[in-house]
């Protein structure tokens, strides 16, 4: 189920002292006036060189620091042995390159260029060969969760070419850097840290040797830790949730994570429109859907947009080549979609290729 390739140990400063220097450095800041903080660094100064410790830069001491507070939280809420968790964190690599991934993802290109990474024949044709592959696993799929075959296939399509991209980063490794060395989202990349843990001692798993994307998402569906405790499904009933070469629980997670997050049997996913000029105003970037169906189909001018299978539409625009645009009117389910990544460029990217597979699918059957 996963690589149990042992991670490379490196020798760990004396953190325990460091652990040490901050508790006093917190107990004076605690009881002194802040005039006397500068006290409490020169007493922390002379202990630390006292202590023969090697001197961090700022930045360092607050990691460290951080370490310290997130492995007694652990400690204190979750029963972990704080010092396993510290030595674990401090054995844990930091990577530039997972800083440079996330802070340009895929998602910031334009849509006539993001659409080609997805919309290729080999997508399509391993969507098919997936589909008919898992025929009964995905139609007992939509029969219990109503998610169509063609949405699930192309989420494991567009997420890891269906299984074969899972990701070579040790979790860890990608949980840490994040969580301690991208402030813009550490409190979130902390979170899913703490998520990892309980999930690797709920499914007794090596804690180095998990690994996945740069930004700690596993498996075949690229699930994070919190979705994976959450929505993870054992759907072929052998007492494990195995989404990372078990195609079955991982067709179940996905149906069961759109199902979970309100996925509408037969409802109205988007739709290309020639969007009138009086009309542009409706355009939204933001994700959350503005219009609400009812009023659009009462509304003189509105009414051609209309849709009954959903409770609200939205509008987007997406950029083509040479400044153009291209309007999409969406529904509930492409809410949904972008559930699964927070991005319209995504969702609209996984419905196409839906739209595809299916057409692709049932000219196979022929
Ligand atoms: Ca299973």
């Amino acid at each position: 189920m996963v690589n149990t390739q042992k991670m490379q140990k490196t020798a760990a400063p004396p953190y325990n002292v460091i652990a040490l220097m901050i508790k006093m450095q917190q107990f004076f800041k605690q009881y002194f006036f802040t005039w006397l903080t500068g006290y409490s660094s020169l007493i922390f100064l002379l202990f630390s060189s006292a202590a023969g410790a090697q001197k961090l830069p700022p930045e360092k001491l607050q990691v460290a620091q951080q370490i310290e507070e997130f492995a007694q939280m652990m400690a204190d809420e979750h029963k972990f042995n704080a010092q396993e968790i510290k030595n674990k964190l401090h054995q844990a690599k930091f990577r530039q390159d997972i800083i440079d991934k996330i802070t340009r993802p895929a998602e910031a290109m334009p849509w006539h260029q993001y659409r080609k990474i997805w919309m290729k024949p080999k997508r399509i044709q391993g969507g098919v060969e997936f589909w008919l592959q898992h025929r009964e696993t995905l139609q007992k799929a939509q029969e219990k969760y109503g998610v169509p075959p063609e949405i699930i296939v192309s989420i494991i399509g567009v997420e890891t070419f269906f299984g074969r991209i899972q990701g070579s980063y040790p979790v860890i490794d990608a949980l840490y850097t994040l969580g301690f060395h991208y402030p813009k989202r550490a409190s979130f990349f902390r979170r899913e840290l703490a998520q990892y843990w309980l999930l690797a001692r709920e499914q007794d798993w090596p804690l180095d040797s998990v690994k996945g994307s740069y930004a700690g998402a596993m498996g075949m569906g690229q699930f994070i830790s919190s979705s994976y405790r959450a929505y993870g499904v054992d759907f072929n009933q052998d007492g494990q949730v195995n989404l990372f070469d078990d195609p079955v629980d991982m067709i179940g997670s996905v149906a069961n994570y759109f199902h979970q997050h309100r996925w509408q049997a037969n409802g109205f996913v988007a739709r290309n429109v020639d969007l009138p000029k009086n009309l542009t105003a409706l355009v939204q970037t933001d994700l959350e859907l503005k219009l609400i169906a009812s009023e659009v189909a009462q509304d003189e001018t509105l009414s051609m947009l209309a849709e009954n299978n959903t409770n609200k539409l939205g509008v987007f625009a997406f950029e083509l080549p040479d400044n153009q645009r291209q309007h999409w009117l969406v529904g509930d389910n492409f809410y949904v979609i972008t559930r699964y990544n927070r991005s319209t460029l995504y969702a609209l990217a996984v419905f196409q290729l839906s739209e595809q597979i299916r057409s692709a699918y049932a000219a196979q059957l022929k």
